[in-house]
């Protein structure tokens, strides 16, 4: 896998403003990776492409989804929520990436999951505290990634969750179900 070729094909996905918002979780992701134990490069690659499918049309992703077996309930939710699946398989697609942990990575970014893997955890983390993030809470997210991942991202997905409560949107499950288990995890430490 060529990286030079991978990044401009990514880039050229996306408006100018996207594509900084990637490299920003790319340096983060990398940093997150150093400083919890994680593999640099799948969170290098992982980071690279979480956001793959984020500028297509919303047709495009619908029929993908519908077409392609992804999971149907998506559609019962947000957009917003339908790039990470259609991204992991797009780059799947388009450019034969195959590890199935840098797949759950793009997959998961946006909702979270149970069980959350380490790799899932540093990019989720990095889309929310890259450097050009600015929104209410983004402080403690930063505040509390020096120390623990979990904890800053608990602080994310509280962050988001009283978003969409603010604006009466629908909550994904998987989001309400990646909370809990984080703090469970923490209660445990
Ligand atoms: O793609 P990005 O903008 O970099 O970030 P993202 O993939 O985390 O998307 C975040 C957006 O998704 C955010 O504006 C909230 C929205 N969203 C809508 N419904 C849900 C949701 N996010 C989560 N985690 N859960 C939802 O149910
Ligand atoms: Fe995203
Ligand atoms: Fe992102």
């Amino acid at each position: 896998m060529n990286r030079e070729k991978l990044t401009e094909a990514t880039r050229n996905q996306m408006p100018e403003r996207r594509w900084r918002h990637v490299r920003g979780v790319v340096e983060t992701a990398v940093e997150l990776a150093g400083r919890f134990g994680g593999d640099r490069d799948k969170a290098w690659l992982a980071a690279l492409l979480h956001d793959y499918a984020k500028a297509w049309p919303t047709d495009r992703m619908e029929r993908i989804i519908r077409e392609q077996g992804l999971p149907a309930e998506l559609l019962d939710y947000d957009k917003e929520l339908w790039h990470a699946h259609v991204g992991a398989w797009a780059v799947r697609q388009e450019h034969g990436i195959d590890d199935e942990e840098v797949l759950d990575a793009i997959r998961y970014h946006t909702s979270g999951r149970e069980n959350m893997t380490l790799l899932d955890k540093i990019v989720c983390l990095a889309d929310y505290m890259e450097p050009g993030r600015d929104f209410p809470g983004v402080d403690l997210i930063r505040e509390r990634a020096a120390h623990s991942l979990e904890a800053a991202l608990l602080a994310g997905f509280d962050s988001t969750i009283r978003l969409l409560l603010e604006r009466g949107q629908t909550i994904f499950p998987l989001t309400v179900l990646a909370r809990n288990d984080l703090i469970r995890t923490l209660e445990k430490k």
